[in-house]
C-alpha cells in the first residue's frame, strides 16, 4: 500500500519536473524570438509596424557605425510620425517631440521622399510621416557619438498617440570590431 503511494508521488514527481522543464524551454524560445525582431537584419533592415498604437517590436537594439535601415509599416487607419530623440518637449497633453533629436547632424534618407518632415519645433528635428497601410524607409548610419539609449514616438494629435503607447526604446550599440 505504502509503496504504491509513494511510487505514485515518484510518477508525479517526475511529470511534474517534465512539465517544468518543457515550460522553461519554452519561455527561453519565446524570449530569444521575441528578442530577435528588435535588431537588424545581415542586410541592416529592421521593420517596424505600427498597429494599435503600439511599436512592434518596441525595444529596437542597432549598432553604431553601421549601414542601417529603419522600415516602419503602419497598420493603422490614422497618420503617424515617427521621432527619435530624448527628453519630451511642449507642455504636458501638448507634447510636440523630443528636445534632442537623435538624427541631429546625421545624413538620413527617407524614402518615399515626402514622408521625410522636418519638425515644426525650432530645431527642425526629422519626423517620418507614414500614412495608414503605407511602409516608409529611412536609411542611415548612426556615428559612435550616439551611443545609448533614446527614445522613439509618434507626437501626432497634440501628443496623443505617444500618450496611449506610440512609444519605443532605441538601445544604439558601440559599433561591432
Ligand atoms: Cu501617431
Amino acid at each position: 500500500m505504502e509503496t504504491v503511494t509513494r511510487s505514485r508521488w515518484t510518477t508525479r514527481n517526475t511529470l511534474l519536473v517534465i512539465v517544468v522543464a518543457v515550460l522553461t524551454l519554452a519561455a527561453l524560445v519565446f524570449a530569444l524570438q521575441t528578442d530577435d525582431p528588435g535588431r537588424p537584419g545581415a542586410d541592416g533592415e529592421l521593420e517596424v509596424v505600427m498597429e494599435g498604437y503600439r511599436f512592434e517590436p518596441d525595444v529596437l537594439t542597432v549598432p553604431a557605425e553601421t549601414p542601417l535601415t529603419f522600415v516602419f509599416v503602419n497598420r493603422d487607419d490614422t497618420l503617424h510620425g515617427v521621432q527619435f530623440g530624448r527628453a519630451v518637449a511642449g507642455e504636458r497633453a501638448r507634447e510636440v517631440g523630443f528636445e534632442t533629436d537623435l538624427f541631429d547632424g546625421v545624413p538620413t534618407e527617407v524614402s518615399p521622399s515626402r514622408a521625410r518632415v522636418d519638425h515644426r519645433n525650432p530645431q527642425a528635428h526629422l519626423e517620418v510621416a507614414v500614412e495608414p497601410g503605407e511602409t516608409v524607409r529611412l536609411r542611415t548610419e548612426l556615428p559612435a557619438d550616439r551611443v545609448g539609449e533614446w527614445e522613439m514616438g509618434c507626437f501626432d494629435a497634440c501628443g496623443a498617440h505617444y500618450r496611449v503607447g506610440l512609444v519605443g526604446r532605441l538601445i544604439v550599440e558601440p559599433p561591432s570590431s
